[in-house]
């Protein structure tokens, strides 16, 4: 993105498209630890007799959760989250691999022989302040995860209402930083190097809502260089740091995932454009390009190997923003997105709105039309270290 003389916000068109080239890629084969969609709420139980995979875990935004039948033990998230537009989406977690359902301590999970998902709630009795809760819930989970044989924790998605509401003193948000700051310190091991991706949204009603993605094998977390780490904000913004990585790339038989941490209009450690949701919403897609680059860059991923998976979710406080917002992304995010709209309220009083991300790489093969159709190539997988430095320009 750059800045033309009027202070209007230009961004590089294309950046997540897929490459300029008469390629064809196949897939190495269907086989996934891990895959995510959106798919219409209505149709989820047709879907869940029909498909071939199984199920690691459903998160749905609608209010009125009649369980879909024939999920069995999967966990399924509810959240109140109302959606913008379109027919109601329910967000899919599924896997080729076999997966085993375990509950313990309210803590519903799936795995497979590389990951597990997991889902817990917990209500504030009244009396209890939301970081004793928050500290509970992040205990909890950590114990299990481990004891599972799921130590590495990736990503993290909490949800609780009245996140910007004052409560005993400090706002609700920055007791919920305390609580998970002093669990993740406690029971993390390489603390804070190892802080997964996160997501914290305020939701319109109902109890802290924890859902994640924990591994057998570490992820790599990534920072944004636009951007202070959030580990690292200076006090003001509350005396215990947002403990979350910007990003998680994690490894797969199947290819790596880019999972992308709720991303604002937060340049270094500062709220930008307040009250300009058009504004914001340029920051963030720069934002957004910045961490993907960079990633990039640490890990020799080329930009054409994203072309897998890319979903969107995106927290608007003000539903008179909407309209503002899709405008923009409907320019900005290639067509093979899969994008989510939901009314959430970001942390900060001054943020309309939140973007966050999954950008998958499928293990491919080239099979080039313009060469002799014999010759086939196989992508270097995202973990590869022999970066190729011309493959980092932005398309
Ligand atoms: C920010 O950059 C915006 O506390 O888990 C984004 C993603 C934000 C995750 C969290 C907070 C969190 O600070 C807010």
């Amino acid at each position: 993105m750059s800045r033309t003389k009027s202070n209007r916000c230009v961004v590089d068109r294309g950046v997540w498209s897929p490459p300029v080239t008469s390629a064809q890629r196949i897939p190495v084969s269907n086989a996934h630890a891990c895959r995510t969609r959106y798919v219409e709420t209505a149709r989820l139980e047709t879907l869940l007799k029909a498909s071939p995979s199984n199920f690691l875990g459903i998160v749905r935004y609608d209010r009125s959760p009649g369980e879909p039948r024939g999920l069995g033990a999967c966990p399924v998230v509810c959240l109140y989250l109302p959606q913008f537009n379109g027919p109601p989406l329910a967000e899919v977690w599924t896997s080729t691999l076999s997966v085993t359902y375990h509950q313990a301590e309210g803590i519903h999970c799936a795995m497979n022989d590389e990951m597990l998902f997991g889902a817990l709630q917990l209500e504030e009795s009244p009396g209890t302040l939301l970081d004793i809760v928050t500290y509970t819930a992040y205990r909890r989970l950590l114990v299990q995860a481990r004891a599972l044989g799921y130590p590495h924790l990736l990503r993290v998605w909490n949800y609780f209402p009245h996140i910007n509401l004052e409560s005993g003193g400090l706002e609700r948000y920055q007791r919920f930083c305390a609580g998970r700051h002093q669990a993740l310190a406690e029971g993390l091991s390489d603390f804070p190097r190892t802080l997964p991706a996160g997501t914290a949204v305020g939701t319109m009603s109902g109890p802290l809502k924890i859902h994640f993605l924990a591994a057998r094998q570490p992820g790599t977390h990534v920072e944004n260089p636009r951007q202070v780490s959030a580990y690292e904000y200076p006090r003001v913004y509350g005396p215990r740091s947002p403990s979350f990585a910007r990003a998680t790339l994690q490894p797969s038989i199947s290819g790596s995932h880019l999972l992308i941490a709720g991303t604002a209009s937060v340049v270094g450690y500062v709220s930008e454009h307040i009250g300009e949701p058009h504004k914001q919403t340029l920051e963030i897609i720069h934002n957004l390009n910045a961490l993907i680059t960079h990633t990039e860059q640490l890990h020799g991923v080329t930009r054409g190997q994203w072309y897998g998976q890319a979903l969107f979710k995106i927290y608007i406080r003000h539903p008179e923003h909407f309209a503002t917002v899709s405008d923009i992304l409907k320019e900005q995010l290639p067509s093979h997105t899969q994008v989510l709209y939901l009314q959430g309220e970001m942390c900060r009083s001054e943020l309309l709105l939140e973007i966050e991300g999954i950008l998958g790489q499928e293990k491919t093969i080239d099979v080039s039309q313009t060469v002799s159709p014999t010759r086939v190539r196989l992508r270097q997988p995202a973990t590869s270290q022999h970066a190729q430095p011309d493959s980092f320009k932005i398309v």
